[in-house]
């Protein structure tokens, strides 16, 4: 194990600029362009040969071929029957969850009276075609199916498919906890694949032993660096939701946060990744001591060990000390974490003033933890500093905003001269001769 259980950063007596904190702030080293040329020709090569390079490139990659790429539906069944009444139950009252918090989030349509005759309705519809990717590698998310699963259905997708690694140890199909909550769902189609792959084959279709992958919308759901690395080139052919990197979480404390809670939340999510983040912010060094010592006792307790200790000792892992409350929320919002937990007196208002955030667990009582499985809340969260511009996983995300604008003669007629003048002013005449051939009396050089 490394000699430092995790990196200290004193920014006491510093006034740093946001560019200056920027620099300073820990971050992980994730490089999704240098992964990009390593995909190129997987991608490539399913758009030339379909499922055979699938086929390919599960040997290769996951070490086994599967019999054939979608999952018959008795395997799914069977993965229902045969799964952990206690798992089984947990998996429902997630569900039950998710779908609470994500029903509230339907929009309706909107319509609006510009003029007499004249209205711009927004109307929401769902993309026709989703492809969710749930990973498989270092750790299996069942939990991940229902975060992607119950938005795209709330949303009323038509279509929607899931792929998932073949494993070696299940016979070449997806695990079967990824099964189970596929089952449950009641998602029928699930394909054995993975990696930069699977996201090919949602962006071009592909036809396997009679049943074919449609082409899909949009590809949503978390992945290694290779699947971030394939959406990246496929953006454009298909939609994305986000290049998930390695998660982070961070602790916003003062001396009244639990030292332990602290220490077992931190490691809570280094323990998905060598290169997962974990950042403790506080003004205490009292704090600070405590958490040190509770890291150290409970890095060298918990099951994956190694990983955990390799992430709290990263690059991107570290205890910060600043001078006071004020301090720590200039710098969360200046790192914008994918989860940030405050753990301070009245934590509901320091809450309120966090701006950049992928999700925010509130006072002692809501570890990350209980969000990535069953506060009802989305996991599949914005990481890398992207929560300063955009949202984890929600209804939203599966749908799009369409302008219907229906105008009456006369409502033309009023504003038309308008247009004309702009058309003319952006040398684009023919722009204002549309609004002429209909009311040619607005014609100013008539
Ligand atoms: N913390 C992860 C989600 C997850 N945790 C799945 C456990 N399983 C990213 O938000
Ligand atoms: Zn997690």
């Amino acid at each position: 194990m490394p000699d430092t259980i995790i990196p200290r950063l004193d920014l006491r007596g510093q006034h740093l600029s946001l560019r200056e904190l920027k620099a300073a702030l820990p971050r992980a080293e994730f490089d999704v362009e240098a992964a990009v040329d390593a995909v190129r020709p997987i991608v490539a090569d399913v758009a030339e040969r379909g499922a055979a390079a699938l086929y390919d490139a599960a040997e290769r990659f996951d070490g086994i071929r599967p019999g054939r790429l979608r999952v018959p539906a008795e395997v799914i069944a069977d993965a229902l029957t045969t799964l952990d009444p206690a798992v089984r139950a947990a998996l429902e009252e997630s569900i039950r969850r998710a779908r609470v918090v994500h029903a509230d989030q339907r929009r309706s349509d909107t319509t609006t009276q510009v003029a007499d005759g004249g209205t711009v309705t927004e109307r929401w519809v769902p993309v026709d075609r989703v492809g969710l990717y749930v990973p498989g590698g270092l750790a299996v998310y069942p939990s991940s199916v229902v975060m992607n699963v119950v938005p795209a259905q709330l949303a009323q997708v038509p279509s929607l498919a899931v792929a998932s690694p073949p494993q070696r140890d299940h016979g070449g199909w997806p695990h079967p906890t990824i099964l189970a909550a596929c089952a449950l769902l009641e998602v029928d189609e699930v394909w054995a694949m993975g990696g930069a792959q699977a996201v090919a084959a949602f962006a071009y279709g592909i036809e396997d032993d009679g049943e074919v992958c449609d082409p899909v919308s949009l590809v949503t759901g978390p992945g290694n660096i290779y699947v971030a690395a394939a959406k990246r080139l496929l953006k454009g052919i298909v939609g994305i939701d986000a290049e998930a990197g390695p998660t982070e979480i961070a602790v916003l404390a003062d001396d009244s946060a639990d030292a332990d809670h602290v220490a077992s939340d931190l490691i809570s999510q280094a323990e998905h990744d060598p290169l997962a983040a974990a950042v403790l912010v506080t003004d205490s060094p009292d704090l600070v001591d405590a958490v040190e010592a509770a890291l150290a006792r409970r890095v060298a307790s918990t099951k994956h060990t190694e990983r955990v200790a390799t992430a709290l000792a990263g690059r991107q892992s570290a205890i910060v000390l600043v001078d006071d409350v004020e301090a720590a929320l200039a710098l969360v919002n200046a790192y914008a974490a994918e989860h940030l937990e405050i753990q301070t007196r009245d934590a509901a208002s320091v809450a309120a003033r966090v701006r950049n955030a992928g999700a925010v667990f509130v006072g002692p009582w809501s570890p990350v933890s209980l969000g990535d499985y069953a506060a009802g809340s989305n996991h599949v969260l914005p990481t890398g500093g992207c929560a300063c511009h955009s949202s984890g996983l929600s209804v939203q995300s599966f749908l799009r905003g369409i302008h219907v604008v229906t105008y009456s003669s006369q409502a033309l007629r009023e504003v038309g001269g308008h247009v004309v003048t702009l058309a003319r002013a952006e040398d684009l005449p023919a722009h204002g001769e549309a609004v002429l051939a209909r009311h040619p009396e607005l014609d100013p050089s008539a």
